[in-house]
């Protein structure tokens, strides 16, 4: 499918005509290339040094990630290197961020949420040199994993270590292809990969939805999801700074905080998963959201009805996009053209798109398709398909697809284990091991069955062990907290007397499904 022809189909006659993405080029240059005139123009908003909340200019925002830069470099950074960065959303850690790009290290997002044994899996897969991170207790665990780790705080990192008269010719010298981020992301097998994307990756990435949702400098987003996700990122961050735009930085996510924003700011754009723009509807205030300019959904199904709902409570037309770590945004319902329920749209300019014969999985290549998941060349071989013709491989997705005759794309299931709650991946396995270890558990399967508010919700079904009464769900939960982030949890526990499973011995989590 020619992405090019869909979206020009779906420009106004009378706006522009065409579309380009830029020749492949790193992120931080074109960050620059948009930041760097108009200094006093504000950028972002959002807590500086523990402060509630302020708005700093281009200048400032950009100055400060020279400062910072300097400092890595007086730690003995050099372009490569790795750098574990978690923190809450504030300006701190979105100068962190830049400043190592800009440096050609390579940033390691990493959810605070994670378990000690999650965030010591991250550290022993991507061998970071440093890590900057908000919380004194995990900068403890952090020393005890790795006693070489440079440890530094997101707010302040390395006061003093600054000062490097050549930090010029190092800043924004990264190339295309250079690593960028690793995004730890729930794989199909076993335990979380590094998907590796390089500097153009990443600007083909946010170019791409810059251009189709004619994301311009005058806009300004509400941006409450986490800085460690592709969604928040990926999209949100790497999207207002390449195009010269600003933000509204919110360190969690609140209906009351949101709504209250769009006046408070006079924003433009809001970006959120499902379970986020579930709970708008439920608030009386919900019609504000009609006075941006454009309302984005992705990460999970939007559910038609919740699309429904959003167009008649607040008189919203939700415009739903689909993207992944590993690929950054896919695809995306037309700008002007039908936001349509139930569909995410049409690819996203770059992107190619097509359905595996026989299951329908959606294969995809294009510019902002990483490279390959760090340290795994098999695994990352096997995540591609060769074309037939002989042309780039595809990455397989792991989602199922159906294409309309109008080229619009709906997801119609997942060919991988997965589970998404709240726009957050769960790997099932990860979970039914942690479970399985419980004295009172024979044998247990978790499944993600429907949730208005989650999309999906972790339930676990458990065989109790002989003599043994399986503890309510609470307490399972407190077991399973030391192993797993607490998104990963089940919600619900249902005892059974044997767990459903095929010739194989495999467990048929889609009959679990069923069950609810
Ligand atoms: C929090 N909890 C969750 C959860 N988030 N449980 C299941 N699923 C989730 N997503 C847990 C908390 O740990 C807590 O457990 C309990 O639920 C109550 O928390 P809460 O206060 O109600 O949750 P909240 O903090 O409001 O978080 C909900 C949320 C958040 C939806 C705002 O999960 C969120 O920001 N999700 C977005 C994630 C995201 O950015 N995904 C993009 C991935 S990139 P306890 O036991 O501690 O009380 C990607 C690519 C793409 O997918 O296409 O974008
Ligand atoms: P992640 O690995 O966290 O990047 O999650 C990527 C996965 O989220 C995709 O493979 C899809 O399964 C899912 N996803 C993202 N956006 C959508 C969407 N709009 N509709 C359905 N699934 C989505």
């Amino acid at each position: 499918m020619s992405s090019e022809q869909d979206w020009t189909a779906h420009l106004p006659v009378d706006g522009p005509t065409a579309f380009h993405l830029p020749e492949p080029g790193t992120l931080v240059g074109a960050w620059m290339a948009a930041l760097i005139p108009k200094p006093d123009r504000v950028l972002i908003w959002g807590s500086v040094n523990g402060s509630s909340g302020q708005w700093v200019t281009r200048g400032e925002f950009l100055s400060r990630t020279v400062e910072i830069a300097s400092r890595l470099v007086g730690i003995g950074l050099v372009a490569g290197d790795r750098v574990l960065l978690s923190g809450s959303s504030t300006v701190d850690l979105a100068v962190a961020h830049v400043a190592c790009l800009r440096l050609g290290l390579v940033v390691v997002p990493t959810n605070g949420a994670y378990s000690d044994p999650e965030l010591a899996h991250v550290v022993a897969d991507s061998s970071p040199r440093a890590a900057l991170v908000d919380s004194e207790r995990w900068t403890q665990v952090l020393a005890e994993l790795n006693s070489d780790l440079v440890l530094g705080s997101v707010v302040d990192p390395f006061p003093g270590a600054g000062g490097s008269s050549t930090l010029d010719n190092l800043l924004d010298g990264a190339l295309p292809e250079d690593p960028a981020i690793i995004g730890y992301t729930s794989g199909t097998t076993g335990r979380p990969k590094g998907a590796v994307l390089t500097q153009s990756n990443l600007l083909a990435g946010a170019q791409s939805v810059r251009v189709a949702w004619r994301w311009t400098d005058a806009d300004r987003l509400i941006l409450c999801l986490p800085l460690f996700h592709m969604h928040g990122l990926g999209v949100g961050l790497h999207g207002t700074l390449l195009a010269g735009a600003s933000t509204v930085l919110q360190p969690c996510f609140g209906p009351d905080a949101v709504l209250e924003a769009i006046d408070d700011h006079a924003a433009t754009l809001f970006f959120g998963v499902p379970t986020m723009y579930h709970r708008l509807t439920e608030h009386k205030f919900v019609g504000r959201l009609n006075r941006l300019r454009l309302c984005v959904a992705g990460s999970a199904p939007l559910a038609a009805d919740l699309h429904e709902r959003l167009a008649e409570r607040a008189g919203v037309s939700v415009l739903e996009r689909y993207g992944m770590t590993e690929t950054v945004m896919l695809v995306s319902n037309p700008y002007d053209g039908e936001r349509r329920p139930g569909a995410v749209g049409i690819p996203l300019p770059g992107v190619e798109l097509q359905l595996a014969e026989g299951d329908g999985e959606i294969l995809v290549r294009g510019p902002s398709v990483f490279t390959g998941y760090w340290g795994l060349p098999e695994v990352t071989s096997k995540a591609f398909v060769e074309d037939l013709d002989g042309g780039r491989p595809w990455f397989r997705t792991g989602d199922l697809g159906v294409l309309g005759d109008d080229g619009y794309l709906s997801i119609v299931g997942r060919a991988k284990e997965l589970i998404i709650t709240g726009g957050l991946n769960v790997y099932p396995r990860e979970v039914d091991d942690v479970l399985g270890l419980h004295p009172a558990v024979k044998d247990v399967a978790v499944a993600g069955v429907p949730s208005p508010e989650w999309g999906e919700e972790v339930v676990a079904w458990v065989v109790e062990a002989d003599g043994q009464e399986c503890p309510g769900v609470d307490e399972l939960r407190d077991f399973a907290r030391a192993h797993l982030a607490a998104y990963k949890l089940p919600r619900r526990v249902v005892i059974v007397d044997a767990l459903p499973r095929n010739a194989m011995g495999k467990v048929a989590r889609h009959e679990l499904q069923l069950r609810g």
